[in-house]
C-alpha cells in the first residue's frame, strides 16, 4: 500500500496537536502549512525529534508554500483565528472567511484529489465556502464539529452516572452553534437508554431536568473552555475529533460519525452544510445516514438549521 499523506493548513494550537497524533498514529506522512515563517517548521521538527521516544516513523515537514501540499490524500483545515471570551464563533466569520478563501484557492490548485476536513470557525459557513471555492465535490469537502459535540455530551453522561465514558454512546446533530441538537433519546450506556438510568437515579422529573442541564452544557461547552483558557479555545478535542474522520477515510474504515456535510433532501434540509451521520470511507462522505426525528427533536433541527442559513447567506 503506498504511504498516505495528510496535509494540515494552519500550524497553531489545533494544527500541532493534529501534527502529533498523526505521527503517533503513523496515519502517514505529515505537512504542516502556516504562513507565518518558522511556525510550521519548527513544530514538526520538534515532533520530529521524538520519533525515537514513541517509536513512529514518518516524514514530517513544516512550510510556508503550497507546493508541499501536493499529493495529499487527506488535508485538514485549522487556519483561522480562533474565539476570545465573550466572542460568538459567528463573530469570525469575517477575518476567517479572507483566511478561508487563501486557503482553499491552494488546495484547489496544489492538492486536487484530496478530500478536505475543515475545522476553522465559524464552522458550517467555512465549510461551505471551502467547497464553493474547491469546487471539489460534496463529499470531499466536509467539516468536524459533531464528533466533538457528541464527545462532550457523552463525557458529560459518563461524569452524571459515574460510568466509563468507554460504555456512552450519544450523538449530537445540526450547526456548530449554540443551537446544536444533543440527542437524548438515542444516547445510551452500552445501548440502555440514559433517560431511564436518570430516572431509576432521580426520578421521572428531576431527571429531566438533569438531561437539561447537560443539553446546554454540551451546547455551551466550546464556551466554557474558551472562558477558561481566555487566549483561544479548545485545540486538543478538535484535533482528536478531526483525526478519528480522518482515519476513517484514511483506512476505509467507513466508520458512522456525525459529520458536517452537503444535505440534498436529508433531515428536511436542502442545499446547505448541516451536522448529520455519515459514512466516511476512502471516498470521503460515502453515505448519510437518515432515521427518524419526533416532533420536538425535527423542532431543535430546523432551529439549528435556521441559524446556519442566516450565517451562510450572510456571506452572499
Ligand atoms: O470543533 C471545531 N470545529 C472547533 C473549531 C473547535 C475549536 C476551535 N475551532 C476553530 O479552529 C477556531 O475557532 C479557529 O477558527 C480554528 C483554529 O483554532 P486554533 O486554536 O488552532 O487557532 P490558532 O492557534 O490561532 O491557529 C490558527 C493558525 C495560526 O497559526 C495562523 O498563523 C494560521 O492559522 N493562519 C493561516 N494559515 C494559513 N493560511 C492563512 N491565510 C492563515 N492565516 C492564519
Amino acid at each position: 500500500m503506498a504511504r498516505k499523506k495528510i496535509s494540515l493548513i494552519g500550524g497553531g494550537q489545533i494544527g500541532g496537536v493534529l501534527a502529533q497524533l498523526c505521527a503517533l498514529r503513523e496515519l502517514g506522512d505529515v505537512v504542516l502549512f502556516d504562513i507565518v515563517e518558522g511556525l510550521p517548521q519548527g513544530k514538526m521538527l520538534d515532533i520530529a525529534e521524538v520519533g525515537p521516544v514513541d517509536r513512529y516513523d514518518v516524514c514530517l515537514k513544516g512550510t510556508n508554500s503550497y507546493e508541499d501540499i501536493k499529493g495529499s490524500d487527506v488535508v485538514i483545515v485549522t487556519a483561522g483565528l480562533p474565539r476570545k471570551p465573550g466572542m460568538s464563533r459567528d463573530d469570525l466569520i469575517e477575518v476567517n472567511s479572507k483566511i478561508m478563501s487563501s486557503v482553499a484557492e491552494g488546495i484547489k490548485q496544489y492538492a486536487p484529489d484530496s478530500i478536505v476536513i475543515v475545522i476553522s470557525n465559524p464552522l458550517d459557513a467555512m465549510v461551505t465556502l471551502c467547497q464553493k471555492i474547491t469546487g471539489f465535490p460534496f463529499s470531499r469537502v466536509i467539516g468536524q464539529a459533531g464528533v466533538l459535540d457528541s464527545a462532550r455530551f457523552a463525557t458529560f453522561i459518563a461524569w452524571e452516572l459515574g460510568v466509563s465514558v468507554k460504555d456512552v454512546v450519544a450523538m449530537t446533530l445540526g450547526g456548530h452553534g449554540d443551537d446544536m441538537v444533543p440527542l437524548v433519546r438515542y444516547a445510551s450506556v452500552n445501548g440502555i437508554p440514559v433517560m431511564e438510568l436518570l430516572e431509576q437515579k432521580y426520578g421521572a422529573e428531576k431527571a429531566k431536568e438533569v438531561m437539561e442541564a447537560m443539553v446546554k452544557r454540551t451546547r455551551g461547552a466550546g464556551g466554557e473552555v474558551v472562558a477558561l483558557l481566555k487566549t483561544g479555545s479548545a485545540f486538543y478535542s478538535p484535533a482528536s475529533s478531526a483525526i478519528a474522520m480522518a482515519e476513517s477515510i484514511l483506512k476505509d474504515q467507513k466508520r458512522v460519525l456525525p459529520t458536517c456535510c452537503m444535505l440534498q433532501g436529508e433531515f428536511g434540509v436542502s442545499g446547505y452544510y448541516v451536522g448529520v451521520p455519515a459514512v466516511l470511507g476512502e471516498k470521503g462522505v460515502e453515505k448519510i445516514i437518515q432515521f427518524k426525528l419526533d416532533a420536538e427533536e425535527q423542532a431543535m433541527m430546523d432551529k439549528s438549521v435556521a441559524a446556519v442559513k442566516g450565517l451562510v447567506d450572510s456571506m452572499k
